[in-house]
C-alpha cells in the first residue's frame, strides 16, 4: 500500500556500541551468511544490499561519558549515517530491512522512517521498553534508550542533535515487555503509551493483542508501520544467543505470529531485527537464534501466505 514496488533495501549495520557485550556486530553477517537475501528472493522480492558498512571508521578517538550516556559521539554518528541509508531505500519506493547490531540503531532507522513517512507509527517487539532517557538510564547504555530521542522526551544532548523528535506517544505500541525499569515504567504512564507486556499476552492471547495493538497505532489502516524487533522479545529457551536474555518470553509460534499479522495490514514499510549475539551461547543456540532471526523476516514479508 505504502511501497511503490515489492523490493527491498536491506541495510547491514554491524554496529555494537549501544551497549557493552562484543558479537553484536558479528549478527549481520551471520543473518545474511545463512541465506536471509535468497530467501526474500524465492519469495519474490527484489533485494537490494550493497553490503555491509564498515562503522568503525566512524568511531571517534576519544568518546568520554555524555552524562551517563556510553559512546554517544560514536553512537550518534552510526545512527545518523543508517537513517539516511533507511531513508534513501525508502524514498525509492522499496521496504526498508535494517538488520542489527544492538537495539540503539533503531534511533536511525526509525529517524529514516520518519523522514518520508512522517505519520509512520511505530511496532516494538522487546522484552524491554528501551525508553529511558538520558537521566533515567542506569547503565548508560544507548540501546536502552532510543525511543526517548524519537519522542523528544530525552532533554538537549548535543551530540545528538541531529535526532529531531520525530514520534509521538500515541504512534508507538510494545508487544513482549517483561524487564522494564521503573523510571521507564513511569515514563509510560506519564505519556500514555500503549504496552502489552507478556501478561496481556497471556491473558488475552497473542492473536487478540497483535489486533488491539495494530488497531491503537494505526485505525484502519491508515498509517504505514514500522516494526523494530528486538530478538530477545523471544523466549530465551528459543533465542538464546542474545546480550540481555529474560525468561518468560514469546514462544516461537507467538514471535511469528506477530511478523504474519503485520505483514497481513499491507502497511509494513521498514523492519529492524535486533540484537541477535553469535558470540553468546553454544553453536546449536546461535543456529537457533539465527535461524529463527531469518524467519521472523521472512515472515513479515510473506512467507506464510500460501
Ligand atoms: N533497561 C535497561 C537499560 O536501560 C536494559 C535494556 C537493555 N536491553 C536491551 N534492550 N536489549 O532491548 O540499560
Ligand atoms: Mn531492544
Ligand atoms: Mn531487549
Ligand atoms: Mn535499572
Amino acid at each position: 500500500k505504502f511501497l511503490k514496488q515489492k523490493s527491498v533495501g536491506v541495510v547491514g549495520v554491524p554496529f555494537s556500541g549501544g551497549q557493552p557485550r562484543d558479537g553484536v556486530d558479528l549478527g549481520p553477517l551471520k543473518i545474511i551468511e545463512f541465506g536471509l537475501l535468497d530467501q526474500l528472493q524465492e519469495l519474490g522480492w527484489q533485494v537490494k544490499f550493497d553490503g555491509h558498512r564498515d562503522y568503525t571508521l566512524m568511531k571517534p578517538a576519544s568518546d568520554p561519558p555524555v552524562g551517563r550516556l556510553l559512546n554517544a559521539r560514536y553512537v550518534s554518528a552510526v545512527t545518523e549515517s543508517v537513517a539516511s541509508s533507511v531513508s534513501a531505500h525508502l524514498r525509492e519506493g522499496s521496504l526498508a530491512l535494517t538488520l542489527g547490531g544492538d537495539h540503539s540503531i533503531a534511533l536511525g532507522t526509525v529517524a529514516g522512517t520518519m523522514a518520508v513517512h512522517p505519520n509512520a507509527c511505530l511496532i516494538w517487539i522487546d522484552a524491554h521498553a528501551d525508553i529511558n532517557t538520558p537521566e533515567s538510564t542506569d547503565s548508560g547504555n544507548i540501546h536502552g534508550c532510543p525511543l526517548s530521542f524519537l519522542l523528544g522526551i530525552a532533554g538537549q544532548v548535543d551530540v545528538f542533535s541531529w535526532v529531531k523528535p520525530c514520534l509521538t506517544p500515541d504512534r508507538l505500541v510494545y508487544i513482549g515487555l517483561r524487564d522494564v525499569d521503573a523510571g521507564e515504567k513511569k515514563i509510560l504512564r506519564e505519556h500514555g503509551i500503549k504496552a502489552f507486556s507478556m501478561h496481556e499476552v497471556d491473558k488475552y492471547g497473542i492473536a487478540q493483542v497483535v489486533q488491539m495493538a495494530i488497531d491503537h497505532v494505526s485505525p484502519n489502516g491508515s498509517r504505514p508501520i514500522h516494526l523494530s524487533y528486538d530478538v530477545d522479545a523471544i523466549d530465551p529457551a528459543v533465542a538464546p544467543s542474545t546480550g540481555t536474555p529474560v525468561r518468560g518470553g514469546l514462544t516461537f509460534r507467538e514471535g511469528h505470529y506477530i511478523c504474519e499479522a503485520i505483514h497481513e495490514t499491507g502497511c509494513l514499510v521498514a523492519m529492524d531485527l535486533m540484537e541477535v549475539n553469535p558470540s553468546l551461547e553454544d553453536e546449536t543456540a546461535v543456529f537457533q537464534t539465527v535461524t529463527i532471526g531469518c524467519s521472523l523476516v521472512r515472515c513479515a514479508m510473506g512467507e506464510t501466505l500460501l
